[in-house]
């Protein structure tokens, strides 16, 4: 039992049955481990990444508990009620990114082969703590942890959330901010689009105005904004720490309005367009045959590959209206060469499979059954973002307030019972990298409109990620869904109450 927020009150720990997403296997026993003000972080083996998930391990758990938590890497110091972090490259049963959680009277062991299923397991940890734990002042606890052992691994390996800085623009701390609550349920990649007709909201030093002209508008005539290298550098840094990577995208040919009106020669008629402040989309191109034009897209995918560790780089390449169909697939055939050289596997929506495609190359699907299926026979794999499930800038219903419903409306529970491996016809679990949710911002202006439309539904597709299709239910998903809403109000995440689900 630990105590209720409000009233002091004893209120169970949240239990095997709360956890999203839902693990692969569990055992609950009868009783409880309680963490107690003398508890160490034990970590086994003193790799630096073991050390760092022990750190934020401790980190999480200080504010509430008020407890010092000392990480400890002295061998022998198995002191009774602690947390004991273990990696065990050897044990094949957990793949690159399980876990297993074991929890006995005497300690918490949690062990896996890596850091980052290291990490997922102290994420699980955390939901089997009451969630009050997530308090960023000291509570009361007790900080039960329910007996038995869970055994987990995913699914797929990518795990998306896809923010729209471009329309509106989020801050580092905002951006922070959602990759703090990312994590806690397992998702492992945030694409961040970075550009639009709207704003340009990254600085590249060999094409300054970007930045000094390009990012000074937004949709409805909000001031926009820019990372500067630097900041961008800290967002890839703090996600990278905590196992999540960034996956930069910059929309081409279409979609490149800023683009334009900062540098009036890339347009083909060398003029500079006005700023943009609205939401149509399609009217905008680069000029294909200009051979500038892969001067300035070398440029910004070398700079913008630098300062990005990870395997990936996102071109784009949606909805390009206004450039031929000819052009549009001699441009995606020479970005991709131009992202290769670069050292990037390129990543763009799904219409880039009117190109040729490299088999290395990766398409997104949002719409189109026929081009997923077009990029799927030349071999690469799909990200799958059907708008119709996944487009977390869907309103809930035609009553809630923000959002577009161009693809329909997506309840909480439309958003959990869908399946990747048969979403389209003719694609595969094989063909399938795994999923990601968009949130475009168009309608997106505050911190309270984003918490809106993300929460609770991105849950429903970071289960949809993670966990085997076979024993999921909607029935038992929103029980725990329940859960988490208190957990997601100890974080203050203004989520939607939808009444699909019954909040406690
Ligand atoms: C379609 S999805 C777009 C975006 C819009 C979004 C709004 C895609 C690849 N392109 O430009 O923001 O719809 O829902």
């Amino acid at each position: 039992m630990g105590a209720d927020l409000a009233t002091g009150a004893q209120v169970p720990s949240p239990g095997f049955a709360t956890v999203i997403p839902k693990p692969l296997a569990q055992a609950p026993e009868r009783g409880a481990f309680e963490l107690g003000a003398g508890a160490r972080i034990l970590v086994r083996s003193t790799t630096p990444e073991a050390l760092r998930v022990a750190r934020l391990l401790a980190a999480k758990l200080r504010p509430a508990t008020g407890y010092r938590l000392p990480v400890s890497t002295v061998p022998g110091d198995a002191r009774a009620g602690s947390v004991e972090l273990v990696l065990d490259p050897g044990d094949r049963t957990l793949g690159t990114e399980g876990y297993r959680v074991v929890v006995a009277p005497a300690g918490v062991t949690v062990s896996a082969r890596t850091g980052a299923g290291l990490f997922w397991g102290t994420q699980t940890l955390r939901q089997l703590l009451p969630a009050a734990i997530e308090a960023r002042a000291r509570r009361p606890g007790p900080w039960r942890i329910p007996l038995g052992v869970i055994h987990d691994r995913p699914r797929f390996a990518w795990r998306g959330l896809m923010l729209d800085v471009a329309r509106h623009f989020f801050g580092v701390g905002e951006v922070k901010r959602v990759v703090d609550l990312m994590v806690l349920y397992k998702l492992n990649r945030l694409h961040l689009h970075l550009t639009d007709d709207q704003g340009w909201r990254i600085a590249i030093r060999s094409w300054p105005r970007l930045s000094s002209h390009g990012s000074r508008t937004a949709v409805g005539g909000g001031p926009g904004g820019r990372y500067t290298q630097r900041e961008y550098a800290a967002i890839v840094s703090y996600a990278r720490e905590r196992f999540v990577e960034v996956v930069p995208e910059v929309d081409m040919p279409g979609h490149v309005n800023a683009a334009l009106s900062s540098y009036g020669r890339l347009a083909c008629d060398g003029v500079a367009p006005a700023p943009y402040t609205g939401i149509e989309v399609g009217f905008s191109s680069l000029c294909i045959r200009k051979e500038e034009t892969y001067a300035f897209v070398d440029d910004v995918v070398r700079e913008l590959s630098r300062l990005t560790p990870g395997a990936y780089l996102h071109v784009g390449g949606d909805e390009a209206h206004s450039t031929d169909p000819g052009d549009y697939a001699y441009f995606v055939d020479r970005v991709q060469r131009i992202a290769r050289r670069h050292g990037k596997r390129m990543i763009a929506w799904e219409e880039a499979s009117r190109a040729s495609l490299h088999r290395t190359s990766i398409a997104q699907h949002w719409q189109s059954p026929e081009l997923a299926r077009r990029a799927v026979a030349q071999g690469a794999r799909l990200i799958m973002s059907p708008a119709t499930k996944a487009y977390l800038d869907m309103k809930y219903t035609r009553r809630t307030p923000i959002g577009l419903t161009w693809a329909g409306t997506t309840s909480v529970r439309d958003a959990y019972e869908w399946d990747p491996a048969t979403q389209v016809d003719g694609v595969s679990e094989r063909d399938v990298l795994g999923v990601e949710a968009p949130l475009w911002s168009e309608t997106v202006e505050t911190r309270a409109h984003l918490d809106h439309l993300v929460f609770p539904r991105l849950l429903g597709h970071a289960e949809v990620a993670w966990s085997r299709a076979e024993g999921r239910s909607w029935t038992d998903y929103r029980r725990r869904l329940a859960a988490q809403g208190e957990r997601l109000a100890a974080l203050d995440v203004g989520y939607h109450r939808s009444p699909e689900i019954r909040w406690r």
